[in-house]
């Protein structure tokens, strides 16, 4: 009797060991949405992704448009939605123009958690707003970026003359931060004036045109924050292109690999590197932790690595660089 009751016992526990385990053995597809697919920031979010993914045996589905826009973004999500992934992380385009066809998403039981850009104020899970489903925003403090951008401006130029803002467009919470907190610093520096800003919808050859066109009215412009990647850029040729290298002063957002280049000669002063490999490493843990029952942080901030010319050698510092 005793030799049934215990082979019963163990039958028991052997069934509550296994049914944990297969569930586990679902292999789950968790979709990333890029803002775009050819920009070095993205590419590099997939790869930390995809090696979340591998470790986690998931798969990573990633598919996204080729440009920075909500016009062309809303069909590949629409795709994506209908092929019914187990969650979707997404870096959405336009804080207001994503919000329904995310809803669209979510009232399908399809988990959201937004990377890099958020919907609505950012701020989800409150009960409050009609932006509120996504899970969770994992991203930098873009707000602290800005900041951290005005300062190494400021002393760039000595803390006086004429700056501005190269930026994407507005509407985008990522780089409307970033030109908030820039502002927000510039305000504590009397001697500094903030032009207006250019807005170049993420092409890199406008920002440049409207360097030139703002030196022209401005010959005194001693500084330029280039809010993304391909402002900065950008902005950066555009100062080239105006021979005042090294005069009219550039602080990068982002760091492609050109960006080694415009430092080492004197082009650029400092780039803000974000971490996007970080930003999909921890979307994809995130994503795969809510799927398998546990609960996950509302938000997850990044860090940066700021480079300049004293520290751009270093491979602590370079292997922030974005893939290409
Ligand atoms: O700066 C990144 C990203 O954070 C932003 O949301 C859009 O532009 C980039 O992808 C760089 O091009």
């Amino acid at each position: 009797k005793k030799i049934v009751a215990a082979l019963a016992a163990l039958a028991v526990s052997a069934t509550v060991l296994i049914a944990p385990a297969q569930a586990q053995d679902k292999k789950y597809t968790i979709a990333l949405i890029p803002g775009l697919t050819t920009d070095g920031f993205y590419i590099t979010m997939r790869k930390g992704a995809q090696a979340a993914a591998d470790a986690l045996g998931v798969t990573l589905v990633f598919q996204g448009a080729p440009d920075f826009n909500p016009v062309t973004q809303v069909p590949v999500l629409d795709a994506v939605i209908a092929k019914k992934p187990d969650a979707i992380l997404i870096a959405p385009t336009d804080k207001v123009q994503l919000v329904e066809p995310l809803r669209k998403a979510n009232d399908a039981g399809i988990p959201v958690i937004t990377v890099d850009t958020f919907i609505g104020s950012g701020v989800y899970q409150t009960g409050a707003g009609d932006a509120d489903f996504p899970l969770a925003y994992i991203a930098s403090d873009n707000v602290l970026g800005g900041e951290i951008a005005a300062r190494a401006l400021a002393t760039s130029i000595g803390d006086k003359g004429k700056v501005y803002v190269s930026n994407v467009k507005p509407g985008i919470s990522t780089t409307d931060q970033r030109e908030e907190g820039f502002k927000k610093e510039m305000a504590k520096h009397p001697g500094i004036t903030v032009l207006e800003t250019q807005f170049n919808d993420d092409d890199a050859n406008k920002a440049a045109s409207q360097l030139q066109a703002v030196f022209a009215r401005n010959p005194d412009l001693v500084g330029v924050f280039g809010a993304n990647l391909f402002s900065a850029l950008g902005a950066a040729n555009g100062v080239k292109q105006a021979g005042q290298t090294g005069t009219v002063k550039v602080v990068a957002f982002d760091a492609p690999t050109s960006i080694v280049d415009n430092i080492n000669t004197g082009l650029v002063d400092v780039a803000i590197a974000q971490h996007p490999a970080e930003i999909g490493y921890y979307g994809v843990v995130s994503a795969y932790a809510h799927l398998t029952g546990h609960s996950i942080p509302v938000t997850i901030g990044t860090g940066f690595t700021i480079m300049n010319k004293s520290n751009i050698a270093d491979p602590n510092i370079s292997k922030y660089l974005y893939s290409e």
